[in-house]
Parts: C-alpha cells; sequence; structure tokens
C-alpha cells in the first residue's frame, strides 16, 4: 500500500529483451479522471487538472510545442544538457539513472551517453504516469545501451515515490519545468517525499524555466501558429471521449497570462457564449456564463534564491545551478543535507 491507499502491483512485466522490465502502481484511471472532472467542473471558479492534457493527440501536440519558436523551454534546456552532462556524470558519479515524467526521454539521452562513458552507470529507471510513452522510450533506450539495466515505472511522481528502487547511488532527473505544474505547496510536499527517499551520494537534478520578461513568457504560452490553443482545447475533447460530454472547443477561447504575483504562467478556457455542458457519466449537466474561465494548467517561473530556500526547507542544498547563455532556464543540481554535521 502507498500513502493514499492505492495497491501497487510489484509484478514487472519483461519487455523485449530480459534486461528491460516495467513495474506498475495499480491506478485507477477512470475513477482518478471521474473524481477530478467532478471536483472541477463544479467548484467555483472551474478548474481543470493538466494531467488530462496527455492522451495520444495532446502529447503530439505537446511534442510540436517544444519544436515551436516561440516555446524557448526545451531548447534552452538541451543547451545546458549539451554543456554539463559530463560534469554532472562525473560530480554524481550515478549507477542509477531515474527521470520522473521521463515521456520520451529525449534529453535524458545525453545524460546516458555522459553517465556511461564515465562508466559509472548501470540501470536507467524511467518513470511516468503514461505505460505506453514508457515502454517505447524503454525499447529504443535499450537498443541504444545494450548493458543497460532498464526498469522502467508507470507511476504519479506526487504519490508513488515509494516505488523508486532503492540501491547504488541514484541521479534523479526532473526535467523540462514540469515541476512548475504543481502549486507552492504542492511543490513543498513533493520536495520533502523526494528528500525523504534520498540517501547519501543521491543527488536530484531539476529543470526550472526562470522569471523573464513577460512578453517571451506569454508567447511561449499562446503561439502564433496556435498550437498551444489546440492544446489547451484538446482537454475539452479528451472529456468528450472519456465522459461523453458535449463540450464544443470552438465556443472555449485560449488565454495565457502571467500572474505577477504568483510569477506563474496561467493557462485558460474562457467560454465565449452562455452554454449548458451535459457530461453523462458524471451525471451533471454544467452552465458556463459567456466570459467565464475554467483554469487548466499553471506553470511556474522561478528564481534562483526562492527555489533554493524552497529546496533547503525539504533538506536539499543546491551545489550547482547552471543556465542557459540567455539566462532564460536552470538546471540545478541538489544533495540531500547533512542533517548532524560531524
Ligand atoms: C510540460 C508542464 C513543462 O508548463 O511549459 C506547454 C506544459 N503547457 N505549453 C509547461 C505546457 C503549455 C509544460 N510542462
Amino acid at each position: 500500500m502507498v500513502a493514499d491507499g492505492s495497491r501497487i502491483l510489484i509484478t514487472g512485466t519483461a519487455v523485449g529483451s530480459r534486461r528491460v522490465t516495467i513495474q506498475r502502481a495499480e491506478v485507477d484511471f477512470r475513477h482518478e479522471l471521474e473524481v477530478d472532472a467532478l471536483r472541477g467542473l463544479t467548484s467555483t471558479p472551474k478548474e481543470l487538472s493538466p494531467k488530462w492534457f496527455y492522451d495520444q493527440r495532446g502529447a503530439a501536440l505537446f511534442d510540436a510545442i517544444t519544436r515551436l519558436p516561440e516555446y524557448y523551454l526545451t531548447t534552452r534546456e538541451r543547451e545546458i544538457l549539451v554543456q554539463r552532462s559530463a560534469e554532472i556524470a562525473q560530480l554524481t558519479r550515478a549507477e542509477t539513472l531515474i527521470e520522473l515524467g521521463a515521456g520520451t526521454s529525449e534529453k535524458t539521452r545525453l545524460l546516458l551517453q555522459a553517465l556511461t562513458r564515465s562508466g559509472s552507470l548501470c540501470c536507467f529507471v524511467p518513470f511516468d504516469v503514461d505505460e505506453a510513452t514508457l515502454q517505447s522510450s524503454a525499447e529504443s533506450l535499450g537498443d541504444l545501451h545494450p548493458r543497460l539495466r532498464i526498469a522502467a515505472v508507470v507511476g504519479d511522481f506526487e504519490r508513488h515515490l515509494e516505488l523508486l528502487p532503492r540501491d547504488g547511488r541514484r541521479l534523479i532527473a526532473f526535467l523540462g519545468s514540469t515541476i512548475g505544474n504543481l502549486n507552492p505547496n504542492a511543490r513543498a510536499k513533493f520536495f520533502s517525499n523526494l528528500a525523504a527517499q534520498m540517501s547519501a551520494g543521491d543527488a536530484l537534478l531539476l529543470g526550472t524555466d526562470l522569471v523573464k520578461d513577460v512578453n517571451r513568457l506569454v508567447a511561449a504560452y499562446d503561439d502564433s501558429q496556435g498550437v498551444t490553443r489546440e492544446f489547451n482545447r484538446n482537454i475539452l475533447l479528451f472529456l468528450n471521449r472519456e465522459l461523453g460530454a458535449d463540450f464544443d472547443p470552438s465556443q472555449f477561447a485560449h488565454v495565457a497570462r502571467f500572474d505577477p504575483q504568483h510569477e506563474w504562467i496561467e493557462m485558460i478556457l474562457r467560454s465565449l457564449s452562455l452554454q449548458r455542458v451535459r457530461v453523462p457519466m458524471l451525471g451533471i449537466e454544467v452552465l458556463f456564463r459567456p466570459g467565464e474561465e475554467m483554469r487548466t494548467e499553471i506553470s511556474a517561473k522561478f528564481r534562483r534564491d526562492s527555489l533554493e530556500a524552497e529546496l533547503g526547507k525539504a533538506n536539499l542544498q543546491v551545489i550547482r545551478w547552471w543556465t542557459d547563455r540567455r539566462g532564460d532556464y536552470a538546471l540545478s543540481l541538489s544533495i540531500p543535507q547533512r542533517l548532524h554535521p560531524n
């Protein structure tokens, strides 16, 4: 049993070769969606969780976002990894690379390469909610690194960190500024859960987008080709398919704006008319006033001082801070703080 009472299926599945295994937390996807959507659609203001963005179409749209000229995050993070992977390998001498929210693990290849070259690496643990994504990335990485043991874990990084393997010196990578989706409260919980899992010798490599010119921030979430708009509205198509809802996505405008107080981007769907939406599988009808806003995502932007303070509260000490040339994005390397020196 894990903290929330959901069970964990211990049996792994061998995929392709015997070097690749998959272990999964037993999560009731349908139940979770129903609880989450019911709460979000009946609260004031209405709200949906960004975790429902990533069905097959949503994942493809996100992939397209990472290649947009306005969406600088991915290229900046890659720039830092290209420059620093060897140094990260040298500093951590990690035996196990764990990647949280692994996705397609594209940038992980740089880390794997560096850790393989420095000779310390034996295992790669991609951790993600989406099993299909994990399967394909585990298989292609298995082909690239035939001697590497790949032990994929299907789970939610806010709830199933207990599933991470404990043995060896571990580098836990959490890239892409995915941490930005959590509000400060959830972030604090996540950092302290993670720190509680870490031992001396382990390290956390964290990717964070930084506070910058508001126009550049907003443009990254409201691109000129409208890909992000489609990505945002895709959540409505997802609810139509999964819950039998009858959202008309064209009746919702895509809004992205920076909240200077919280220093986060909010993505919102704004109703363009008075509409009544049926959600049969929740047994509800939802009324949207003209102009009514429903938040679908926050994407927090960070500053070095406050992030170091947040990590410090979780007993994680930042030992390296790297940014790209423009200072748009940061990778930080943290280690568990010794609680009792000497
Ligand atoms: C995957 C959460 C890092 O917040 O930048 C991209 C998601 N949303 N465009 C981000 C996203 C709209 C992305 N993260």
